[in-house]
């Protein structure tokens, strides 16, 4: 018995080593330690030996089953490194593998061109100037000489929330707030690009909700020739040289006199259309030089300054420069529209 236990240890020893996976390992030490096994059989037989015999057999017995658990053991430890390490090489991520593309956001046409703008007057010596969209009825109209009951008030319907407080119009009021700031004291040259609301249909052109960028300058000496010279060099930079502008007369209570700017329309060149409601034109922008009294509510003395203000409409700039058919296509969020337009 003490010999067949040595060699079932042998052949044991040798399983363990050939043995390739946990799985079949497992199955080993069924068969050679479970309850069937060879170690256990051998046991049952001690209760017919003598003593001597039984306590050697005990013995053997025991350093049989030590020494083939222990190898199951290490076998076992060995298996499972084999399996991280294999687990690792295959988990292997390469750093060097070029990434996936991801698409990138861009900026929308109206931030664009109105970026387009700032950077254009900043070159020219102009600083940037904010106000609320939410606005007093006192900056919106009546600091741009549009008393209570002024019938120029009717040009620009308003969205009123109070009766003091409505959504800003225009954005001439940061006009009157940068005066005031200014303490009476020249010279002025802002530009205020903002938020604006109307209660307009809405149509190719028109919107209930849109842009406008504020310019004004004050200063000793500014005459009309000044604002001229500025939308002239502003127009034909945004424009090229070859787009068609004019001047023409116009009425804004804030300004004396006034002028409304037209470039000739994207869609027609000119000719006449249905988006230029067939004048050829397109306004881009409303002007002129600024009301004595407007600069006399804003603290300055008009006997020794004077000063020019103008309102564009980013959204109509962009119509005119990139020929598109309607405002509309600002609002209504269809990325295939807006990535037509990366600039940059
Ligand atoms: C004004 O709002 C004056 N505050 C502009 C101004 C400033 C004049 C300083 C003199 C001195 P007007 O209502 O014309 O003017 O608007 C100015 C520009 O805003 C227009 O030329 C046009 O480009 C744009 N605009 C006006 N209404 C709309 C609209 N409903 N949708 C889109 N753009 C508009």
């Amino acid at each position: 018995m003490l010999k067949q236990l040595k060699s079932i240890c042998e052949i044991a020893l040798k399983d363990i080593e050939e043995c390739q996976e946990i799985k079949q390992l497992n199955e080993l030490r069924v068969k050679y330690l479970g309850k069937k096994g060879p170690i256990q059989e051998a046991m049952k037989m001690m209760k017919d030996l003598d003593t001597e015999a039984r306590k050697e057999l005990g013995l053997v017995s025991n350093e049989t089953k030590f020494t083939i658990s222990t190898a199951i053991e290490n076998k076992q430890k060995e298996l499972e490194n084999l399996v991280i390490e294999e687990q690792l090489k295959n988990d292997f991520i390469d750093v060097t593998l070029p990434s996936r593309k991801r698409a990138l956001g861009q900026a929308h046409l109206t931030n664009q061109i109105i970026t387009e703008i700032e950077d254009l007057f900043i070159g020219m010596g102009y600083s940037i100037a904010e106000g609320p969209e939410i606005e007093t009825d006192h900056y919106n109209f009546e600091m741009l000489n549009l008393p209570k009951g002024h019938p120029a008030r009717d040009m620009q319907d308003s969205f009123y929330i109070t009766e003091e407080l409505l959504l800003r119009t225009h954005t001439s009021p940061v006009q009157a707030r940068t005066m005031l700031k200014q303490g009476g004291k020249g010279p002025v040259k802002i530009i205020c690009p903002g938020k604006v609301y109307r209660r307009d249909d809405d149509d190719a052109t028109h919107s209930h909700q849109f842009f406008q960028i504020e310019g004004l300058v004050i200063d000793k000496n500014i005459t009309m020739s000044d604002l001229k010279g500025t939308l002239e060099y502003f127009v034909k930079k945004i424009f090229g040289e070859n787009r068609e502008i004019r001047f023409r007369p116009s009425f804004f209570p804030f300004t004396e006199p006034s002028v409304e700017v037209d470039v000739t329309c994207a869609k027609c060149s000119g000719s006449g259309c249905s988006m230029c409601k067939n004048s050829g034109y397109i306004e881009i922008l409303g002007a002129g030089m600024v009301h004595p009294d407007v600069l006399k509510m804003g603290g300055f003395d008009p006997e020794v300054y004077q000063g020019f203000a103008f309102g564009m409409g980013p959204e109509r700039i962009a119509i005119l420069k990139y020929g598109i058919d309607d405002i509309r296509q600002f609002y209504t969020n269809d990325l295939r529209f807006n990535n037509q337009f990366n600039l940059k």
